[in-house]
């Protein structure tokens, strides 16, 4: 693993309707992230954040079900330069959000620097909604299929490329609140998803084995990780919350097999919204991962 980490802020909300997940990253500095990774033996660099748009600020241009969509747009542009120029500088980006939308550009940043980019889907839901699909009209429901180069040329485009990923290097790991159209585009392109079943079914020792495994072609690996993948009752602070999910101890063993596996070479943590939370508690868990993700031990 790099040992140089940068970390960027992305305080954005407008991917989604619920108030609170601009103040993310915050959260996530006060509950210690540069201590616990300086503790680790990182050199830890933290740029700020990124400048987010105010909400509603222009109109929607016919652009009905994809809610600021132009915010959404120039966030991303700036967030992909950010990211990738961390990367040419041969650090570790570690994006901290803000809501899942950001992903699109954090991965426009990252993928730009990678043949075959492989990408860790961690969440309860598949990400992989349009504006055709979408229930609700948020970007943050749909980044993974942007990222696919699926969706408005707005959001697939950013940084001047499309796609970013192929289906076959992306693994959704949590999955339990699928849309129809997501649902179909599963299973037309074929994308590899451990839903809870799997989950439950195999164990997450060997979910993540076959993971790793079926990422072992990929030249690097994201992780993008979505807080309300994890069970509500671990991570509270979460705008859409979806009861019977994935165990705080084996998010932990999912971060500590992904240590040792030494794959992950960029990660996000998204949708830490304060305000839903419980005395800090989910920007907390989401430090205490970072720590097993960069290589924490107990013993
Ligand atoms: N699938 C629903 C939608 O697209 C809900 C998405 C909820 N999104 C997130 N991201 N928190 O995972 O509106
Ligand atoms: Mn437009
Ligand atoms: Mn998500
Ligand atoms: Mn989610």
């Amino acid at each position: 693993m790099v040992r140089e980490i940068t970390l960027i802020g992305v305080p954005m909300d407008l991917g989604q309707t619920r108030r609170g997940v601009d103040m993310g990253p915050s959260a996530i500095r006060y509950a210690g992230v540069i201590e616990r990774l300086e503790n680790l033996e990182y050199e830890v660099k933290d740029m700020g954040d990124i400048k987010i748009g105010r909400r509603d600020s222009t109109p929607s241009d016919g652009h009905d079900n994809l809610k600021n969509l132009q915010e959404v747009e120039q966030a991303s542009e700036e967030l992909a330069r950010a990211v990738s120029e961390t990367i040419n500088s041969k650090r570790f980006p570690l994006v901290l959000g803000g809501d899942h939308s950001i992903a699109i550009g954090t991965l426009a940043g990252v993928a730009k620097n990678y043949k075959n980019l492989g990408v860790i889907w961690y969440d309860a839901h598949g990400d992989l909604n349009t504006a055709d699909t979408s229930p609700s009209g948020n970007i943050h429901g749909m980044p993974l299929a942007a990222s696919l180069g699926i969706g408005h040329e707005k959001l697939t485009n950013i940084a001047g490329y499309a796609p970013k990923i192929k289906p076959e290097n992306v693994v959704i790991i949590g999955a339990r609140s699928l849309d129809e159209g997501e649902r179909e585009l599963i299973k037309e392109k074929g994308i590899k998803v451990f839903t809870m079943h799997e989950i439950d079914r195999l164990g997450m020792a060997r979910v993540m084995e076959e993971t790793i495994g079926y990422l072992a072609g990929c030249d690097g690996v994201h992780l993008s990780l979505d807080l309300d993948g994890l069970d509500p009752h671990d991570a509270p602070g979460v705008g859409t919350p979806v009861l019977g999910g994935i165990s705080y101890r084996e998010s932990h063993l999912a971060m500590e097999m992904l240590a040792e596996s030494e794959v992950i070479t960029s990660a996000e943590f998204v949708e830490v919204n304060p305000i839903l939370d419980e005395r800090n508690k989910t920007a907390t868990v989401a430090v205490a991962l970072m720590g097993s993700l960069f290589g924490e031990k107990l013993l």
